[in-house]
């Protein structure tokens, strides 16, 4: 099954630091990749514009009964990420538990455990604040359109606040409904000299230059083994009982299809991936799982020309301090550089304002490029509209730099080097999908229903979503499966003859040959199962209703298929209503007949609570718009009566924007009216439903 693995916890703050030169641990809770890249961000910018000497560590690895052990000198920078309702990360969640309490939303810590803080070799301890020493900075990501905002690092700074410990500077709350990028520069600002101030580090010495982390050796072609680690991430032999973000399960995809018909700029796909039962992998109903996608062969080739390197060169990549020690990021050795930039970093974002600042400034020779580069450190309005708005690539950046450089000075050839990307880049991390199939239904099988994007930026440019045209791609080359014949594994030029044989607009640039096909035919994604709180009521016969338009389908789908099954093995099934919504019904009522005939199913197996239904808000089929809110409002009568009286349980999947909160509104407007209650008691009651077990969302923005 699905499980954590046991981390050495033993491990020692304090003396890591020590060990290891370092004043500050930057500790992250991270569960897309974004904290932990932001701490590795804030490392960069304290080690070369402040002369501090951080280091980003995982919390799982990590005590937190030795955090009383850091001393006047050291200090410890919380970014810790909130998820789901309120939730920590998975790496945090063990500190979360031991520091705030497993009872979420309460303001006090009576849940807390009594910690055993370790005492300091020497130095006073307070039992009564046994953090008295120590120090905090803290940056949270969040997201105001959820209910319990930024509620990790609010909760875990709280706590340690009580317990002793001194925040210094400002407690950062980044946004990911506005500009959390920018959030993050803000609090940077002040917090830095703080972080100086508060353990006597002078930030006006003068500071180290950049020297990449990792140093990238050529091999010798003819010794290094000619295999390619496509799509491995940590993939051990044998199959080990847990499989997660460092344990992947490469599961072969069995089906791939467009559902409904494909318009300019969306289409949705429907992905099947085997669980095989000797994979040891299980899933439940309502959990998600994460794909670790693979780069575009454009995006990669595009890089590998702006740095003139050869894409299948065998490399090694070692630190730099420690050349004995390989660069975890990149498992395999040999590796190549087109294998490193398929597999293990994000090439496609934007490169941010400190890295411009700190990495490629300092590589800059002529005038013109100085002052562009320094303008887009300096200035968040002129780096909005220069990159972050066209969504420029790294690739893009660079060789805009060397145009500029060259231009000024024709006789001078600017080199970046591979190795800074280590430092420039994020790693490539997975993308989550909330499951759309049934482990009751389809124990052996995970399926996913996504939204392909294609969209033009402000440049009029289009740019892609790496991962869900990864699976658009898999549509295209599974749907021709038949139409080739015994391929070598790993084959560019047969996936080219594939996918060139298409007029489709989406296939073009979601072309990858870095998706594995194995010598009989399998196409394989790297994946992991992640277990969501998001589950059907135990009891088969409490109803529910469910909110989900677009793709937040995709849970319900599951939900739908394992309530008729239920009802056709004998069990009573309580009303089970959909609400659904999408642009054209014609266009884009995905599974149309498989959820009618189910819901059908349901109504005639259980035939005393005969009112499951599915209701349709098609939005763009009629002049005005008519969203799942507008259908909710006309059927209040019988939400109200099911959600307040009948104890149904209530489930919102989607993006997160704006519907949450129209939906939450919609319901509220419903007490109101039926209780004939005031605006404000109705959003009370609401609230304390919205903390119930009869309450759920799954959202993403
Ligand atoms: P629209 O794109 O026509 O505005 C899935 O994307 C469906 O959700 C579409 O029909 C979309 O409509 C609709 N949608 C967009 N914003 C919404 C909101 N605030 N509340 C409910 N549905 C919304």
């Amino acid at each position: 099954g699905v499980g954590r693995k046991v981390m050495n916890t033993d491990r020692d703050v304090a003396e890591v630091l020590r060990e290891n030169k370092k004043n500050v641990a930057i500790m992250y809770g991270s569960q897309t990749g974004t904290a932990e890249d932001l701490g590795k961000r804030l490392a960069q910018e304290g080690e070369l514009g402040f002369g501090l000497d951080m280091m980003v560590m995982d919390p799982d690895m990590y005590s937190v009964e030795t955090l009383s052990k850091l001393d006047k000198k050291q200090l410890l920078v919380l970014v810790l990420a909130t998820t789901g309702e309120g939730e920590a990360c998975d790496n945090m969640a063990p500190w979360f538990g031991q520091l705030v309490g497993e009872d979420l939303f309460t303001e006090d810590f009576e849940d807390a455990e009594q910690i055993e803080f370790e005492h300091p070799e020497d130095g006073e301890f307070d039992e009564e604040r046994p953090l008295a020493n120590l120090r905090i900075a803290a940056f949270g990501l969040g997201n105001t359109t959820y209910e319990h905002y930024n509620w990790c690092i609010r909760q875990t700074v709280r706590r340690l606040q009580s317990l002793g410990a001194q925040l210094v500077g400002p407690l950062g709350l980044g946004d990911d409904d506005g500009d959390l990028e920018n959030d993050f520069e803000e609090w940077k600002k002040v917090a830095l000299p703080e972080i100086c101030k508060a353990i006597g580090v002078d930030s006006t010495a003068p500071k180290r230059t950049y020297e990449s982390t990792y140093v990238v050796k050529e091999l010798d072609i003819d010794k290094a083994k000619d295999r390619d680690d496509v799509g491995k991430l940590a993939i051990g032999s044998g199959a080990p009982a847990i499989y997660d973000s460092s344990n992947v399960y490469e599961a072969v995809v069995t089906a791939a299809y467009d559902l409904a018909v494909p318009s300019r700029d969306r289409k949705f796909i429907h992905v099947d991936l085997a669980l095989p039962e000797s994979s040891k992998m299980t899933y439940k109903t309502g959990d998600h799982v994460g794909v670790y996608p693979a780069n575009s062969e454009e995006a990669v080739n595009e890089l590998l020309q702006v740095l003139k390197l050869q894409p299948e060169t065998k490399i090694a990549v070692v630190n730099r301090a420690d050349p004995t020690k390989p660069c975890s990021l990149v498992p395999h050795s040999p590796s190549t550089y087109a294998s490193v930039l398929r597999h293990y970093l994000d090439i496609t974002m934007p490169i941010p304002r400190s890295s411009i600042k700190y990495i490629l400034l300092p590589h800059a020779h002529c005038d013109a490029a100085i002052n562009y580069l320094t303008r887009l450190a300096d200035d968040n309005d002129y780096y909005h509209l220069q990159i972050s708005d066209p969504y420029k690539s790294p690739a893009e950046l660079l060789a805009h730099i060397i145009s500029i450089e060259t231009s000024a000075d024709p006789s001078y050839t600017p080199v970046f080097s591979f190795d800074l990307l280590f430092d420039l880049l994020p790693k490539l991390s997975p993308r989550f999908y909330s499951i759309s199939s049934s482990s009751l239904v389809h124990p052996s099988t995970v399926s996913i229903t996504a939204s392909v994007l294609l969209y033009s930026n402000s440049d009029n440019v289009q740019r892609f979503g790496t991962t869900t045209n990864n699976f658009n791609v898999l549509k295209t080359v599974l749907s021709d499966r038949d139409s080739y014949t015994s391929p070598s594994p790993y084959s560019a030029s047969l996936l080219s003859s594939i996918t060139n044989s298409h007029s489709d607009p989406y296939l073009i640039h979601g072309f990858n040959t870095s998706l594995r096909i194995s010598p009989d035919n399998q196409f394989k994604l790297p994946i992991y199962i992640r277990p969501s709180p998001f589950k059907l009521p135990t009891d088969p016969s409490i109803p529910i209703i469910m909110v989900g338009p677009g793709t937040g389908l995709a849970p319900f789908r599951a939900f739908i298929h394992e309530r008729s099954l239920q009802s056709r093995s004998g069990s009573s099934v309580g009303s089970t209503i959909l609400f659904f919504g999408n642009r054209n019904k014609d266009a884009d009522f995905l599974y149309q007949d498989e959820l009618s005939l189910l819901i059908d199913q349901i109504n005639l197996n259980s035939p005393s609570n005969p009112n499951s239904m599915l209701i349709t808000a098609f939005s763009r089929d009629q002049p005005q718009k008519v969203y799942v809110q507008h259908r909710i409002a006309e059927h209040k009568d019988m939400v109200y009566d099911l959600l307040f009286n009948r104890g149904a349980y209530f489930y919102i999947c989607g993006d997160a924007k704006f519907m949450v909160k129209d939906v939450v509104n919609c319901i509220i407007d419903c007490l109101a009216e039926k209780r004939a209650i005031d605006r404000d008691s109705a959003t009370d009651i609401f609230n304390r439903f919205r903390e119930s077990d009869q309450y759920y969302e799954d959202v993403w923005s």
